[in-house]
């Protein structure tokens, strides 16, 4: 328990509060509160129908901000929308834990500021996962003044999980794909010098194998980088990456190390996708989320990660 207190989540805490009262504090039932701030999508297993289960059966009580209703998520033809923009300015809602992802619009994002502003306390951990492109492309939707509000979100994260192509234009840097590790260093390190205490880039190429991927991560507190390599399976989920940042999310405040919580996270991935993978569905529906859920409870079988 006390390694979570040194791990940074709770930021400058012992400066006003004995570790007695923080300790307590960790006992109490709110205190495993997660404020979910997401679109709320009906069918495809995206957004809220990821964070939700996920960190419900990692023994967290989720309590949604929903910033849209769609019928299903946006990668199928045809979708209903409604915009919560307005209905998010009037929720007042008392968090311990923030975990944001899928702002559609700049006032959405402005929102956002202003109530991790308004709400964040010293153990809050604020999640951001800027979605901005992916494959080197933004988002047919993002504009330039997106980017730049997403960054000022970015600048408020204690753990930022953008993709490469995220990583890369929040920087305003042009894409590659063929980063040395050093280069890699740079820009996790550029990353969190905007804010964030711990940067996770996902979907980084492995040079030279182009069946696996990786995703790489360090910590202001730790300054060592950590790499976990895994296979990469030529299939496209939507929703994945809600569900990558829900594990680590749960995982470091279950009181993970860094590198375990990324290990846990791609191989809940990884164990998703293979489960899924052998049916012949729709890509689109997701993977099969409820087949490995129960997977969340139980030990790392053997972890993967190195230092670069
Ligand atoms: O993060 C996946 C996602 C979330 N929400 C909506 C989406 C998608 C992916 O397509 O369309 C509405």
């Amino acid at each position: 328990m006390l390694d979570v207190l040194r791990s940074g989540i709770f930021r400058n805490l012992e400066n006003y509060r004995s570790q007695k009262e923080v300790f307590d504090m960790r006992f109490q039932p709110n205190f495993r509160r997660i404020a979910a701030i997401h679109d709320l999508s009906g069918i495809g297993r995206t957004s809220l129908m990821a964070v939700i289960p996920i960190l419900s059966t990692m023994g967290f009580n989720v309590c949604p901000l929903p910033t849209a209703i769609l019928s299903n998520h946006s990668q199928y033809p045809d979708f209903s929308f409604l915009d919560l923009t307005e209905e998010m300015k009037k929720r007042e809602v008392r968090v311990l834990r923030v975990i944001g992802k899928y702002m559609g619009s700049p006032r959405q994002i402005e929102i956002v500021c202003g109530f991790i502003e308004r709400f964040r306390r010293d153990e809050t951990l604020v999640v951001v996962d800027p979605v901005l492109g992916d494959n080197g492309h933004l988002y047919s939707k993002m504009t330039q003044e997106m980017v730049e509000q997403m960054r000022r979100l970015a600048r408020r994260a204690d753990v930022l999980t953008p993709n490469l192509t995220e990583a890369f234009a929040l920087l305003a840097r042009p894409y590659k794909t063929d980063c040395t590790t050093e280069e890699l260093k740079d820009l996790i390190a550029e990353l969190s010098e905007m804010g964030p205490d711990t940067v996770i880039i996902t979907g980084v190429p492995v040079p030279g194998q182009s069946g696996l991927t990786s995703v790489i991560a360090r910590s202001k507190s730790d300054l060592r980088t950590w790499k976990v390599t895994c296979p990469y399976l030529p299939a496209h989920y939507p929703g994945t990456g809600d569900s990558f940042t829900s594990v680590i999310t749960g995982s470091l405040l279950q009181g993970d190390s860094l590198p375990i919580a990324l290990d846990r996270a791609a191989q809940f991935i990884l164990q998703g996708i293979r489960s899924t993978f052998g049916y012949k569905m729709d890509n689109r529906d997701g993977i099969l989320l409820e087949r490995v859920l129960p997977n969340l409870n139980t030990p790392i079988q053997a972890a993967t990660y190195e230092l670069i």
